[in-house]
């Protein structure tokens, strides 16, 4: 059985004001030529296949023409899930008519969600959508009062789905979470704002392959057969240095698995240059593409007129730039270090300690992370373009 993981496309994904939409549209091109190539029997799309809940016109007409593809044109099955990003009612819209067309889309947990069975020469092979859902869904939909974090809630999810499985069978599991071991990297939403919103590897130890979305790194966690694809792209100025690729996953009768990444060519790369505007001024030194998005980290101590203005004139795709010089030792830069990389509550609990002299009670962080989850839950919802 050969299968093809990928997730986080994050369809209609803005970046520093850019709107991705090209860029997917560039790299799923190769994405579908890859599908035709390689020829697996499945593709497998772990959530956040869009940015947001109600994503732009331009990612829905993409997702459409590169599904339409897949299916119609390679004929080959996809299985996708929602993931924190996506509405899940707004995802699995016609899912029961596009499942038998081989495009099975599973939005939200519950007992609709029935494993997808694809056969090879030595039997079936059940696949397990577990859509992303906070634990109050869980408790909500799987009538499970239990399921009180993260990770007793993935222990339902798929207490829930191995429950259709047949014994012996080969199972692989789709599901988004932040998997205990994995690393972050700036791009993801935080999926809890106060406690952990982690799960244990051991939740999927009933599978002999798990297609993890959520974090934007390829990696394996827990073993080899615990895997995130990675992101379809870099979607933060802190994923430079690493590749992204998919996952081509080749599964033998007895479930044993070989991966291999494929990495697929972006149309711009996203890359950082330090150095003083002078030297910067004098264009690529390494036959870099111009085009490519870029931060700037600027290592001039003076003012600069118009600093982004000049650098634009030669690398057209500057979307931030650093000045750590005029930071240093100044009011701008907090006592925790850089804000941008602190979390809510630690940001809003050294700014409380500033204001008032004393540090949040517990009572206190507790009421700050609830009002935020519930904004991240409304914002989920909420129709924003
Ligand atoms: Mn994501």
């Amino acid at each position: 059985m050969r299968i093809l993981h990928t997730s986080d496309w994050h369809l209609g994904r803005i970046f520093h004001g850019v709107h991705l939409t090209d860029d997917q549209s560039y790299i799923l091109e190769q994405f579908v030529q890859l599908v035709i190539d390689q020829k697996p029997e499945v593709v497998l799309i772990a959530g956040d296949v869009y940015d947001r809940s109600v994503p732009p016109i331009e990612a829905v007409r993409l997702l459409d023409e590169v599904l339409s593809r897949i299916l119609l044109d390679a004929r080959v099955p996809v299985i996708l899930i929602a993931g924190n990003h996506d509405s899940p009612e707004r995802l699995e819209f016609g899912a029961s008519l596009l499942a038998r067309q081989g495009l099975h889309i599973a939005g939200q947990p519950g007992e609709a969600n029935l494993p997808v069975i694809i056969n090879d020469s030595a039997g079936p092979v059940c696949f397990c959508p577990i859509p992303y859902a906070e634990p109050s869904v869980v408790r909500a939909k799987l009538a499970a009062p239990d399921a009180i974090d993260h990770n007793r809630a993935m222990q339902c999810l798929v207490r829930q789905v191995t429950s259709l499985v047949p014994r012996d069978a080969r199972a692989v599991a789709l599901a988004h979470a932040f998997v205990a071991g994995g690393e972050g990297s700036e791009s993801e939403r935080p999926l809890s704002i106060g406690g952990s919103g982690m799960v244990e590897a051991s939740c999927f130890q009933p599978f002999h392959y798990v297609a993890l979305g959520h974090l934007h790194q390829p990696q394996n966690v827990g073993g080899n057969h615990i895997r995130y694809a990675g992101s379809l792209l870099k979607y933060s100025f802190a994923e430079t240095a690493r590749q992204k690729s998919v996952t081509l996953v080749d599964m033998d009768g007895a479930g044993e698995i070989v991966l291999n990444t494929i990495s697929l060519s972006p149309r711009r790369e996203v890359r950082c240059l330090e150095g003083c505007i002078s030297e910067l001024l004098a264009g690529p030194q390494n036959g870099e593409s111009k085009e490519d998005y870029l931060m700037v980290t600027l290592t001039d101590q003076g003012a600069i007129l118009d600093a982004i203005g000049k650098l634009r004139e030669v690398y057209p795709n500057v979307l931030h730039i650093e000045r750590p010089h005029l930071l240093e030792g100044g009011e701008l830069r907090g006592p925790g270090g850089d804000h941008r990389r602190l979390n809510e509550l630690d940001l809003f609990s050294s700014f409380f300690e500033q204001v008032t002299g004393a540090p949040l009670s517990d009572g206190q962080a507790r009421a700050f992370t609830e009002t935020v989850e519930a904004l991240y839950r409304q914002n989920r919802e909420v129709i924003s373009r």
